[in-house]
């Protein structure tokens, strides 16, 4: 059976809407705080509770549709064949826990492998960043812009000092003099959500080292209806199925910061 695509999104733009309200009200209540791989790898209650909710809103609606989600209630997904929709249900769970901002919501959601929707939602700021393929990206109701050529030295770029210290995925000295050559430098704590800031034009570029497909999925989405380019920090195609750097930028800005720090060496 062939996708209503509208249909799907307006289902998606309803359910991240429901679930945003869901974690604005958990505010008031004690969460249970959990952590997995490392103690600063955290997930609550409510992050599991989000994406159960969304997995439980996909199967009813759209039996025939898989889901990749952060928490692993969703399916096993070894291939982008089909419709599967990638989500995390909070991407930024330390902010989310310590500052009760700066998280969000992240749905992309890809045909055959190719990014149809994108849904970041910032449920406190109640900003959503959303596109579908070939309609434009949107934050709210405003269309955003195409992305403008900003050269390094007035770019804002968002790097976290993680990759700019002796870190064991990349030489730090090959990121650190981006700090001292951009404009300035921020960190948001929240992949999807510096993704959708460069779509929107309040950062310029964002890079990291270590990424999963939920984290990104929705971003690439709505980069891609701004012009943007997002590849790996070494210039390379993103793998949805494992963990990945990312480099997103506008094509200019991108195309000159590879050459200048050599990062396709590094
Ligand atoms: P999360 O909050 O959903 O875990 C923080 O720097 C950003 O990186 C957040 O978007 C965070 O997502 C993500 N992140 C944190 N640990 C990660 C890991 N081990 N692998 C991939 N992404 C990670
Ligand atoms: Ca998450």
């Amino acid at each position: 059976m062939s996708n209503n695509w509208d249909e799907i999104d307006q289902s998606a733009k309803k359910w991240i809407k429901e679930a945003g309200t869901v974690i604005r009200n958990s505010f008031t209540k004690q969460v249970g705080i959990h952590t997995k791989s490392n103690p600063n790898d955290l997930v609550t209650d409510i992050d599991r509770e989000i994406e159960q909710f969304f997995i439980k809103k996909i199967n009813n609606k759209y039996a025939t549709h898989y889901v990749l989600g952060e928490e692993g209630f969703g399916n096993e997904v070894k291939t982008l064949n089909g419709t599967v929709w990638i989500i995390d249900p909070i991407d930024g769970t330390i902010n989310f826990v310590h500052q009760q901002r700066n998280f969000c919501i992240s749905i992309g959601i890809y045909e055959n492998g190719v990014g149809m929707i994108g849904l970041i939602y910032d449920v406190v700021s109640d900003e959503l960043f959303h596109a579908r393929k070939g309609h434009g990206a949107y934050l709210n109701n405003i269309l955003l812009s195409p992305l403008k050529d900003t050269p390094i030295h007035e770019a804002i770029i968002g790097i976290n000092a993680t990759w700019v210290t002796e870190n064991w995925r990349i030489d730090h000295a090959i990121l650190s003099p981006i700090v001292k050559d951009a404009r300035g430098t921020r960190s948001y704590g929240s992949a999807a959500l510096e993704m959708a800031y460069v779509a929107a034009g309040r950062l310029d570029g964002y890079i990291t080292m270590r990424l999963s497909p939920w984290d990104f999925a929705a971003g690439i989405v709505i980069l891609n209806e701004v012009g943007g380019v997002v590849t790996t920090v070494k210039g390379e195609e993103i793998s949805f199925l494992e963990e990945n750097s990312i480099f997103a930028s506008s094509s200019n800005l991108h195309n000159r910061m590879l050459q200048k720090y050599k990062l396709n060496e590094g």
